[in-house]
C-alpha cells in the first residue's frame, strides 16, 4: 500500500477525523485524502462519515491492503483473486527488482510443488509467495524454507489445530490413528495414508552467485477454509480441522512469524526441532544420489537431515522424506 494512504488509513482507525484534518496532518491536499477513502472504501474498507468526521468501521476479511493493515512485519502485500502461481507472479517481480512483496491469491488455477507437481489452490485458501532479498550465501536458503514451516506451524497451532512438520516442507496435522512407533525395524511402510495428513506446502526458488543470493522466493500455500473434497488425497484443510479461519489474522501471524525468523536464522533450526514429526522416526528420503534410510536423529544448520543408517550417520540436504513405521 502507497505510504500516504497508509497513513491516511491509521488516522481513520485513531478517527473519527475530518478529511481536512487529515490533510493538514499529512500535508496533502483535501482532494487526495477524499482520493485514498474512496480507494480504501474500494478495497473493501468500510469508512463511517459522521459529523464528527471519517472513522475506520471496518476491515475487509481479506486482501493485500486488509493484510497489510496492522501487519508487523516489513511486506507489501500485492493481492490477486486469482493468479496461475503466486511463484510465478513474485518471479516477475524479482525481474523488476522489487523486495519485501508478498503476492497473496484467493485461488491458484497453476499452482505448483516442487519438481513441478501439481498443487491443488481452489478458492479460500492462503496461497501466497515471499519475495525477498537476504544477504545469505545461497547454501543458507535452506533456512528460509525451514523459517516458513515454523512460521505455518505456529501460525495453525494459535488457529487451534495441532500441526507438526515432516520434513523438510511439509505440515501435517496427526489424525491420531497411526501405529505408534516401536523398536522393531523389521518390516516397515510408509505412515503417510492414515496417519497423518498434509495442510500446507513449501515451494522455495531462488536465483544468485557462488557467494550471494540475489532474491529468494518463499512459497507457501496452505488449505485453510477450503473442503477436503476439492483437495488430493492425503490433504487436510484448516476447514476440516476446526473450521474456517480469519485468512487475514492467519496470514498476518504467518507473516511475522517468518520475518522474525528471518532476522535471526540462529533461531530457525531451535524453532524447526519443537514442531518436527520426523526427529526419532525411521524414515526412508529419496535423494537425488539414491535412497537414504535409517533413523532422523538431527536436523542441522541451514536444514541439513542427519539421518542414522546401517553405515553411520548420512548427511542429506534435498529430497522426498517418507516417515516409516512397523507393519
Ligand atoms: C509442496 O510440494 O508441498 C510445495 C507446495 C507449494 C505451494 C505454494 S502455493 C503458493 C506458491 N505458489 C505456487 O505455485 N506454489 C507455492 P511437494 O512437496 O512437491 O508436494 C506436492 C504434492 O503434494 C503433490 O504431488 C500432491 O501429492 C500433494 N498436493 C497437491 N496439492 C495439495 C494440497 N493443496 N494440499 C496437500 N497436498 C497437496
Amino acid at each position: 500500500m502507497q505510504d500516504t494512504r497508509h497513513a491516511v488509513l491509521d488516522a481513520l482507525a485513531d478517527g473519527p477525523v475530518s478529511g481536512p484534518d487529515i490533510a493538514d496532518r499529512l500535508d496533502v491536499s483535501r482532494a487526495a485524502v477524499w482520493k485514498h477513502v474512496e480507494a480504501l472504501r474500494d478495497a473493501g474498507f468500510e469508512i463511517a462519515s459522521t459529523d464528527a468526521g471519517y472513522e475506520l468501521a471496518a476491515v475487509p476479511d481479506f486482501g493485500g491492503e486488509a493484510v497489510e493493515f496492522g501487519l508487523e512485519a516489513p511486506f507489501e502485500v500485492e493481492y490477486h483473486d486469482a493468479v496461475p502461481s503466486t511463484n510465478d507472479r513474485a518471479r516477475e517481480l524479482a525481474a523488476e527488482g522489487r523486495e519485501d512483496v508478498v503476492v497473496l491469491a484467493d485461488e491458484q488455477p497453476g499452482g505448483r510443488g516442487r519438481l513441478n507437481r501439481a498443487w491443488s489452490s481452489p478458492s479460500g485458501g492462503i496461497w501466497l509467495s515471499i519475495l525477498c532479498r537476504p544477504t545469505v550465501p545461497p547454501a543458507d536458503a535452506p533456512a528460509f524454507t525451514l523459517a516458513a514451516a515454523v512460521a505455518t506451524t505456529r501460525a495453525a497451532r494459535e488457529a487451534g489445530v495441532d500441526a507438526v512438520i515432516k520434513w523438510p516442507n511439509d505440515v501435517l496435522v496427526p489424525t491420531g490413528t497411526g501405529a505408534s512407533q516401536t523398536e522393531s525395524d523389521d518390516v516397515l511402510v510408509p505412515d503417510e495414508e492414515g496417519d497423518t495428513r498434509k495442510l500446507a506446502g513449501i515451494l522455495t526458488e531462488m536465483e544468485g552467485e557462488a557467494d550471494r543470493v540475489s532474491w529468494l522466493i518463499v512459497g507457501i500455500g496452505v488449505n485453510a477454509n477450503v473442503d477436503v473434497a476439492d483437495l488430493v488425497e492425503g490433504a487436510t484443510s484448516l476447514r476440516a480441522e476446526t473450521g474456517d479461519v480469519d485468512r487475514r489474522a492467519f496470514t498476518q501471524r504467518l507473516l511475522e512469524e517468518f520475518h522474525d525468523l528471518r532476522t535471526d536464522l540462529e533461531r530457525v533450526v531451535p524453532a524447526w526441532r519443537e514442531h518436527a514429526d520426523t526427529l526419532g522416526r525411521r524414515v526412508r528420503v529419496e535423494t537425488p544420489g539414491g535412497e537414504v534410510v535409517g533413523e532422523a536423529v538431527d536436523v542441522e544448520f541451514p536444514g541439513t537431515l542427519v539421518v542414522e543408517t546401517d553405515e553411520g550417520p548420512v548427511r542429506v540436504t534435498t529430497g522426498d522424506c517418507e516417515h516409516l513405521r512397523p507393519v
